[in-house]
């Protein structure tokens, strides 16, 4: 068994992990801020969509009041604060369950750490101010992911020579400054940022080459769930991208489980994907293999 510690909490990362989205943002592109009602968020809408979560599946549960989309409006520290901590609480008195935050706010990385979260899930890698220093007191684990620009201008004009190798060498960089500033590497995943700040070229070439961010030996976090890759793939709306998104997962899954690496999912459809990954699990069984 792979384990993988999240705090007290153990998962085994010997099969793919799967970790449910839940938007705490009024401006989320992908479930238009579902569990908000006249500009607060609903407490008990959320926390039931998590119960469905974890009921369908999911290992992880990743909390964000940020929204990356471009164009999304910049959120104050105390806003972000409001929306993330009230979940973190309510889930911890609630589910036995690990909670990721995705953050890059140093006041929300040490408030969730101390409602019960027990992963930091940056797409800014820990290079906000005082983030990093925030992860280390935490004592949590983090997953570092990689971004090519600001979310604002991420899209305009992507550019590479090699994406995966300047993917996997920035993963590399931040890793050296995370375990100069005391996280120990086997609280650490990685993460290509599928989306952020490439083309549909380089989001495909990243995509094929999963096995050798993998290879890197940390577990690697993909999150492809709805996003415009699918769309351009399918030529398909936000709402229209459940078998897509599910078949990408499943790909990435043996992408990786090949290159004997470990992976968790981030998705917004828990259900469809557990069972996805369910079936490819039973039939591959050795027994009944060539
Ligand atoms: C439709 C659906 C269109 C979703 C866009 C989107 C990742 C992440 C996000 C990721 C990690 C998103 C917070 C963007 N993506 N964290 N966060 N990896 N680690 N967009 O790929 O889902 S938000």
């Amino acid at each position: 068994m792979k384990a993988f510690k999240f705090g007290s909490r153990t998962l085994d990362l010997s099969r793919p992990a799967v970790m449910g989205i839940l938007n705490a943002t009024p401006d989320s592109f992908s479930d238009g801020g579902q569990l908000y009602s006249n500009g607060s968020i609903d407490l008990s809408k959320t926390l039931q969509a998590i119960e469905t979560m974890l009921a369908d599946g999911a290992d992880i549960i990743d909390i964000g009041g940020e929204s990356t989309r471009p164009g999304a409006k910049p959120v104050s520290v105390d806003q972000e604060l409001a929306r993330v901590i009230p979940i973190v609480e309510a889930v911890t008195s609630r589910f036995d369950t690990i909670i990721s935050v995705d953050t890059s706010t140093a006041q929300v990385i040490n408030q969730a750490a101390a409602a019960g979260a027990s992963l930091i899930n940056d797409v800014r890698a820990l290079q906000r101010e005082g983030a990093l220093q925030a992860a280390v007191d935490s004592g949590l684990p983090v997953c570092l992911m990689h971004m090519q620009n600001q979310p604002d201008s991420m899209q305009a004009n992507p550019h590479y020579q090699d994406v995966v190798a300047e993917v996997v060498d920035f993963l590399r960089q931040r890793k050296q400054t995370c375990l100069a500033a005391g996280i120990g590497p086997e609280q650490l995943l990685l993460d290509p940022g599928f989306g952020f700040g490439k083309t549909l070229e380089h989001n495909l070439t990243l995509f094929n080459g999963l096995g050798q961010l993998a290879a890197e030996g940390h577990p690697v976090l993909v999150g492809v769930s709805r996003k415009s890759m699918i769309g351009q793939l399918l030529n398909s709306q936000v709402d229209n991208r459940l078998i897509g998104s599910v078949t990408m997962a499943l790909l990435a899954a043996q992408r990786v489980t090949e290159a004997r690496g470990s992976l968790i999912l981030r998705v917004h459809d828990v259900n469809e994907t557990v069972q996805a990954l369910d079936v490819w699990q039973q039939s591959s069984n050795k027994e009944f293999g060539k």
